[in-house]
């Protein structure tokens, strides 16, 4: 492994990849600094905006609104369409920024971004496919319908393990269903964001759609919490942990706002003992230790049948040995750094807790590169056996802790699959196509994702993501998401110059 890079080349390679997507740096300049977990240095700082600046933004995205909901869906597709066109265009810019902010490895920035583009395809399809029905009236000369309005300005608050995806999902979304937006990204990967937006702007300009479309506000919580209480945000779209959702839920309710809630994930996969161990190895280590257990859907808990579970902890704990750790820039590094110091911290405290709960750390779990970077977090991904699903196994750790639990009948290990608050998503490893089908019935998983030999993560965004419980209950990206966004009107229109009326109420006047 070679060394890791210089503030100077990283701050040389975020500059041009943010310039080349559009971003006047010099525009943008501030005191909000923007530090890279790859070596933990300061790179530049930006303008961040203040409580102050939401009204203001919501205000240009409603009259943006007022304008944009009477532009034909399939017209409003052409906007979105563009946005895909210059995402491809810059692909690798965007996701290079998304390394450096976030520290996520060359392939899964990559794959971030291109995420980003098929949901831009997705709702481009969409915006000809925004479909009401026609429903019978029980009344002659009636017809009884229902049609998709625009909803109003959708407010995204995104977390920095996806800085652009989510916002993408949202964005693609909420434009073609006549919506705009106003973004209140991670204020750990605030360039990443503008390079985003200004590539939203420039298809904006060339489409000749209203300016105030897009908005970002770079700021801390105070502007999220402005963003939550403005009444002119009709959708509130916010992912991030368990805590910030329970704070935000009840604020947008309060004022009978909408709110979509991606929160936090415990997934788990049930390992049986039919399953083939070298693929469930593979789907394990990719969900478990990939994108340095940053995601909201990374595998955090293994459920394995007692016959299997020393031949799968052998493999697992090898493959872990060999993981190639370092700078996510550097072709063939898996595992990249964590976000910051206190994601380092929450993983030492939940390997002590866990070994104070009687688990037994089998592999990883160390500090990497502390010399070369102090205030870099590189950590060896760790699994730890334990003996029951205790305290710590059911929480939430955003950091590569892999718990292996045993069990003996499949409807143990489903008990055990869903007692954690949390329900995002969930997998079986499994030859056995009845053993699969349990685990996908009703009283099989209860998490909104629930897959079959493939790992928690890397879904794709064409069907809906989103989870139960403390997971929040959202769903965005594909399926029929996209009515999150939208007002459904119920129309009955009397064409038979009577006037009957429903359940054979009579009113003689
Ligand atoms: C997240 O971690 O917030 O399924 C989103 C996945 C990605 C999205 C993760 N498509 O892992």
């Amino acid at each position: 492994m070679t060394s890791l890079p210089t503030a100077e080349e990283l701050r040389r390679l975020a500059e041009e990849a943010a310039r080349r997507c559009g971003v006047d740096l010099d525009a943008v300049a501030g005191d909000h600094p923007v530090t890279s977990p790859v070596n933990g240095q300061h790179l530049l700082s930006v303008r961040r905006q203040t409580a102050a600046d939401v009204a203001a933004a919501v205000e240009r995205a409603g009259a943006a609104f007022r304008q944009w909901r009477t532009v034909p869906a399939p017209v409003r597709g052409g906007l979105v369409r563009r946005l895909g066109e210059l995402l491809r265009e810059h692909k690798a810019d965007l996701a290079t920024l998304v390394s450096i902010e976030v520290g996520k490895i060359t392939s899964e920035a990559a794959g971030e971004v291109q995420e980003m583009i098929d949901i831009c395809e997705f709702a481009v399809g969409l915006s000809r496919q925004l479909y009401g029905r026609t429903i019978a009236s029980e009344r002659p000369g009636h017809r009884l319908t229902e049609n998709w309005h625009p909803l109003g300005v959708v407010g995204v608050i995104s977390a920095f393990n996806f800085p652009v995806a989510v916002w993408s999902w949202n964005t693609a979304l909420a434009l073609v269903c006549g919506d705009p937006v106003v973004w209140k990204p991670s204020e750990l990967a605030p360039l990443s964001a503008l390079a985003s937006a200004a590539l939203l702007d420039r298809a904006i300009a060339e489409t000749g759609a209203p300016e105030g479309l897009s908005q970002v506000l770079i700021g801390g919580a105070d502007v999220g919490e402005a963003l939550v209480d403005s009444p002119g945000i009709a959708l509130l779209s916010a992912t991030g942990s368990t805590r910030m959702g329970r704070a935000v839920g009840p604020r947008v309710a309060d004022r009978f706002g909408r709110s979509l809630l991606e929160l936090g994930g415990n997934n788990a996969a049930i390992v049986t003992p039919s399953a083939d161990l070298d693929l469930t190895t593979r789907g394990v280590v990719f969900s478990a230790a990939g994108t340095a257990g940053q995601r909201c859907t990374t595998m955090r808990r293994v459920i394995v049948h007692e016959d299997v579970a020393d031949a799968l902890v052998e493999r697992v704990a090898a493959a872990y040995r060999n993981l190639p750790i370092g700078s996510p820039l550097e072709g063939g590094t898996l595992v990249g750094p964590l976000i910051h110091d206190a994601a380092y911290k929450g993983m030492q405290d939940a390997l002590q807790a866990a070994r104070q709960q009687g688990g037994e750390v089998v592999v990883g779990g160390g500090r990497r590169l502390a010399e070369e970077a102090p205030d870099a977090w590189y950590a060896e991904p760790a699994l730890v056996r334990m003996p029951g699903q205790t305290d710590i196994v059911r929480q939430e750790t955003f950091a590569p802790v892999l718990y292996v639990l045993t069990y003996r009948t499949l409807e143990e290990a489903v008990a055990l699959n869903n007692d954690v608050p949390q329900g995002l998503s969930s997998t079986i490893f499994t030859s056995d196509q009845a053993e699969a089908e349990r685990f996908l019935a009703a009283d099989g998983s209860d998490c909104g994702i629930a897959n079959v030999n493939i790992g928690t993560s890397g879904a794709e965004i064409g069907g809906a993501f989103g989870g139960e419980k403390a997971t929040g209950g959202g769903r965005e990206s594909g399926s029929d998401a996209w009515k999150g966004y939208m007002r459904r009107a119920t129309n009955t229109i009397n064409f038979s110059g009577e006037l009957p009326l429903a359940q054979g109420v009579e009113f003689p006047i």
